[in-house]
C-alpha cells in the first residue's frame, strides 16, 4: 500500500533510505510522478521549511531533509519528462561576482527544488554576464542572486544592470538575498524580490510568478 504520507515524514526526519525505497515502491505501484512530489516530497520539504523559519530545525536539519529528498527525486527525475510534469518556473541562482560564500545559496536551491522549480546552480562568483547569458540560454524566469560580502553586494546592482543592458530585464525576476541584503537594499537597486531566508524565498519566488 502507497505511503505518500509516509515519505513527507521520512522526509522530515531526512531519513534518505527510506525517502528512496518508499519512492520506488509507489512507482512500482503505479502512483503518478507528480502525486508522489507534491503530497510526499514537496509536502516534506514544505514541513522543513515551516520548522526552519520557526527556528524549530537549523541549518543541518535542513541540509539533511534536502539529501533525503533527492533521494526521491532521482527516482523520480527520469519518469517527469515521459509524464509531461511541469516544473513551477525555472530560477537560475548563483553567488554574486567576488563572492566564493555557497552554505545558504545551495540551502535556497534545495528548497527551490523541493517547492517544485527546476534550478540551473551557476554556483559561485558568478559574473553579471553569466547571469544574462543564463536568462538568455536557460529561460529562466527568475534569477536569484546571492551575497555575504558588503563588499560583493555591489554586483547585484551590476548585474541588474547588465539585464538592462542585454534588454532582458523585463522578461526575469530578480531576488536577492544573503546575511547582509536588506529589503531596503532589494528596493534600493531595483531587485523584484528580497527575502531573508531560504524557505520565505520559495514563498517569495510562487508570489512573484504570480503562483
Ligand atoms: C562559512 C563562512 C566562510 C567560508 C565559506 C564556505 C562556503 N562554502 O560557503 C569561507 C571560510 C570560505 C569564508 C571566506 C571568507 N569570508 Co566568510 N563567513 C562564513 C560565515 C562563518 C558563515 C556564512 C554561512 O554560510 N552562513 C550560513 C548560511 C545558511 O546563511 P546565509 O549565507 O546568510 O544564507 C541564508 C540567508 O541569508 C538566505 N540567503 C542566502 N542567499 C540567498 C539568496 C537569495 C536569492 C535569497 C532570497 C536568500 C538567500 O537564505 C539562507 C538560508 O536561510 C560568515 C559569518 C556568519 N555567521 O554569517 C562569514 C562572513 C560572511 N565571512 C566574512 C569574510 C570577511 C570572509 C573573507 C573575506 C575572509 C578572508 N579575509 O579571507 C573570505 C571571503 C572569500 C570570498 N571571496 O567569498 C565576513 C563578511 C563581512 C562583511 N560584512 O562583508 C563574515 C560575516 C564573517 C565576519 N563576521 O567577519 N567564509
Amino acid at each position: 500500500m502507497v505511503d505518500l504520507q509516509g515519505i513527507a515524514e521520512a522526509v522530515i526526519r531526512g531519513d534518505r533510505d527510506s525517502v528512496g525505497s518508499m519512492t520506488q515502491a509507489a512507482v512500482d505501484e503505479g502512483v503518478s510522478a507528480e502525486q508522489i512530489i507534491n503530497e510526499g516530497l514537496i509536502a516534506g520539504m514544505g514541513v522543513v521549511g515551516t520548522k526552519f523559519k520557526a527556528n524549530e530545525f537549523y541549518v543541518p536539519e535542513v541540509l539533511i531533509a534536502a539529501r533525503a529528498m533527492h533521494a526521491g527525486m532521482n527516482i523520480i527525475k527520469p519518469l517527469l519528462a515521459a509524464s509531461g510534469v511541469q516544473p513551477r518556473g525555472t530560477i537560475a541562482i548563483g553567488t554574486v561576482k567576488g563572492d566564493l560564500h555557497d552554505i545558504g545559496k545551495n540551502l535556497v536551491a534545495m528548497m527551490m527544488e523541493g517547492g517544485g522549480f527546476e534550478v540551473l546552480d551557476l554556483e559561485v562568483d558568478v559574473a553579471p554576464e553569466k547571469f544574462v547569458a543564463a536568462v538568455k540560454d536557460s529561460g529562466a524566469q527568475i534569477i536569484a542572486l546571492s551575497a555575504l560580502l558588503t563588499t560583493t553586494m555591489p554586483s547585484m546592482k551590476d548585474t541588474i544592470e547588465a539585464l538592462k543592458e542585454a534588454g532582458v530585464r523585463d522578461q526575469v525576476k530578480v531576488m536577492i538575498g544573503g546575511a547582509p541584503v536588506t529589503q531596503n537594499y532589494s528596493d534600493e537597486v531595483g531587485a523584484d524580490g528580497y527575502s531573508p531566508d531560504a524557505a520565505s524565498a520559495v514563498d517569495k519566488a510562487n508570489e512573484l510568478l504570480g503562483l
